[in-house]
Formats: C-alpha cells, sequence, structure tokens
C-alpha cells in the first residue's frame, strides 16, 4: 500500500499551522547585553512565529517581566554587566515562579550550565549552539507549559459542565473579595439551588438530570459570568456566584433576571426532562465577613427561599 501525497501532508500541514499557532500565543523574552546577538536569536524565534520582546539587561528583564504578565519563556545570556544569568535566573523564579527559563552558557566555561540550573533555570545550551537544538529545547519548554495549563484548567473546572468548581471558587473568591474591598465597593455572594431535581432525575433518569445540569449551567455562563462576576457549579445541582460591586439590592436584582431566564429558557425548550426552575439565596459580604461566613448566609436564605415555595430569591 502506497500512500497518497495528500494523505501525508494534509495531517502535517494541520501539525504545521496548529504549532504556528501556539508559537503565536507564546510570548518569550530574549535578554542579552549583545545587540547583534539578541536579535539574531530573536529573529530566529520570530521566524518560528512566537512572539518575541526583547531586553538589554537583567534589570530591563525584570521591569519587562512586571509589566508583561504573558511572557511565559526567557532565554537569557550569561555574562551581562548589570546583572549576571544566574542572578537573573534566581530573581525570576523568586518574583515570576511560572515563568520558564533557559539559560545560554559559553561552552568555554562549562560550570555555567550547572550554575544556571541551580539557580533555578530549566534548561540550557552552550554556545555556539546547534540551530536545532536551541529550537528543540525551546519547543519542549513550550510544550510543558501548555501542558501546564492543560492541568490547571482541569483542576479548576467541574467535568460535567465546564463551569469552575468549587476549589476555584474559594481561590480566585478570596482575592476579587479583597480587590473589591481595597477599591470601596460593595460584594455579594448569590447560591443557586434547581428546584425538585430529584424528581426530575427520578422522571427522566441520570442522562436526563445531567442534560438539565448542563442546560442551566449554560444559561448561568450566559447571564451570571459578565464582568467580573465568578461562577462555579459547586456540586450536584447547587451553584455559586459571586458579584464584585454589587450590594444586597443589586445583586436580588441580578440573581432575579438569572431565575426569571431560567425558568423561561427550560419552558421554551418544549422539552418536559428540561423544564425546571430554580431557588437563590442571597447575602451581602460585609467589610469584616469571611467569604465562609458569609456564603453559610446565602445558604440559609436559599433554604428560605425553598420554604416560602421555590422559583424565588430570598435573602
Ligand atoms: P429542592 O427543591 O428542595 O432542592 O429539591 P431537590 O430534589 O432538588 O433536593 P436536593 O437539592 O436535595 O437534591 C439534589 C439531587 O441532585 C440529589 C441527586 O440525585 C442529584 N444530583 C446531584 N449531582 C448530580 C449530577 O451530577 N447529575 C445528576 N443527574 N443528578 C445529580
Ligand atoms: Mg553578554
Ligand atoms: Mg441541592
Ligand atoms: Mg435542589
Amino acid at each position: 500500500y502506497v500512500l497518497k501525497d495528500n494523505e501525508l501532508a494534509l495531517p502535517n500541514l494541520v501539525g504545521t499551522v496548529k504549532r504556528a499557532l501556539d508559537n503565536r500565543n507564546t510570548r518569550i523574552l530574549v535578554v542579552d547585553d549583545t545587540r547583534t546577538t539578541r536579535k539574531v536569536l530573536a529573529r530566529m524565534l520570530a521566524i518560528q512565529q512566537y512572539a518575541v520582546v526583547e531586553a538589554g539587561s537583567g534589570q530591563e528583564a525584570l521591569a519587562m517581566l512586571d509589566a508583561n504578565p504573558d511572557i511565559q519563556l526567557v532565554v537569557s545570556d550569561y555574562y551581562m554587566p548589570d546583572m549576571d544569568g544566574f542572578e537573573l535566573a534566581r530573581r525570576i523564579r523568586r518574583l515570576h515562579p511560572k515563568v520558564r527559563l533557559l539559560g545560554i552558557s559559553s561552552s568555554t566555561d562549562r560550570k555555567t550550565s550547572a550554575g544556571f540550573l541551580k539557580a533555578g533555570a530549566h534548561d540550557f545550551v552552550s554556545r555556539p549552539f546547534v540551530l536545532e537544538e536551541l529550537q528543540c529545547r525551546i519547543a519542549s519548554n513550550v510544550e510543558t507549559l501548555a501542558q501546564l495549563k492543560q492541568l490547571q484548567d482541569l483542576a479548576a473546572r467541574d467535568f460535567l459542565t465546564g463551569l469552575f468548581n468549587r476549589r476555584h471558587f474559594f481561590e480566585n473568591g478570596r482575592r476579587l473579595v479583597d480587590e473589591a474591598r481595597a477599591m470601596g465597593v460593595p460584594v455579594s455572594i448569590a447560591i443557586l439551588d434547581i428546584d425538585h431535581f430529584k424528581r426530575l432525575n427520578d422522571r427522566h433518569g441520570h442522562d436526563g438530570g445531567d442534560k438539565a445540569l448542563m442546560a442551566v449551567a449554560r444559561s448561568l455562563s450566559a447571564s451570571a459570568e459578565r464582568g467580573f462576576n465568578l461562577l462555579a457549579r459547586f456540586g450536584g445541582e447547587e451553584f455559586a456566584i459571586l458579584f464584585p460591586g454589587a450590594d444586597l439590592d443589586e445583586a436580588v436584582r441580578l440573581c432575579d433576571g438569572i431565575r426569571e431566564t431560567i425558568a423561561r429558557e427550560s419552558q421554551a425548550l418544549g422539552d418536559e426532562a428540561l423544564a425546571l426552575t430554580v431557588s437563590l439565596g442571597v447575602a451581602e459580604i460585609g467589610p469584616d465577613d469571611e467569604l465562609d461566613a458569609s456564603l453559610n448566609r446565602a445558604d440559609r436564605a436559599l433554604y428560605s427561599a425553598k420554604q416560602k415555595g421555590r422559583n424565588r430569591v430570598d435573602t
């Protein structure tokens, strides 16, 4: 069996295009005090479609890392007058622990490679280097970054709905609450629970229940995830939303919109399996309140909404 030309070319082309797109989203900082060396390296990376930025010194590199949080990889020279590559590596590891660093060491001193690794660099090449070796090492570091990102996404999200999970909600919620306080704006929290979900599961099976959960998640993302709001699936058929900037009245108004939208949309599907309503409990997070304590208050408000007949918002 002989492969036709296009059978080979198509997957290759797809692979090449995909790699070019990945590279375009990868910002690399090239640090070298020698302008020509820096330009050659930057050019070589630009040809491979990477988004390249340059710095002529360690100090400049650190300033650029502060100003550009999207820099993912640093390729640094060793000999530089203001700050050598080792010191730069140590500072990057301390100040920007997520950034990967590849050192370029002079082959005349064989200890330089070990020095770079000890200072926290992830990889190195000796100068003069074979272009292909440098390209492969950069590609492998970029791949590791992509895999890390994938794992982080997996750890932060709920598998069924794709929404953030409880863990992500708490990790980021506390930061958002602090930011709102620093800006002197209010912040509120809501818990949402689907009404009579057990009944829906019993009537339509677990698959029907899952479908309903996904429909609710879609609707919530469309209406609750706006602006700086943080939305998560808390587990089961419970969801939480954080509303930075909203006081209690505003949050109640937003939640009532969410409740109404879900009821309307699920009716409009014309599928009895998906027809459902939700109840929400809302609490404003006061200046001295912990996130957990406010969540408990929202939970009690949710219980009260259920008691009063469901398909409503309570505080
Ligand atoms: P209420 O109006 O009082 O909330 O009544 P309810 O029936 O919704 O009561 P409750 O909130 O206690 O029920 C939660 C049910 O959700 C229990 C469980 O069978 C179901 N459930 C939890 N997680 C999942 C899931 O991932 N998929 C499906 N299909 N069902 C789930
Ligand atoms: Mg130099
Ligand atoms: Mg529940
Ligand atoms: Mg329920």
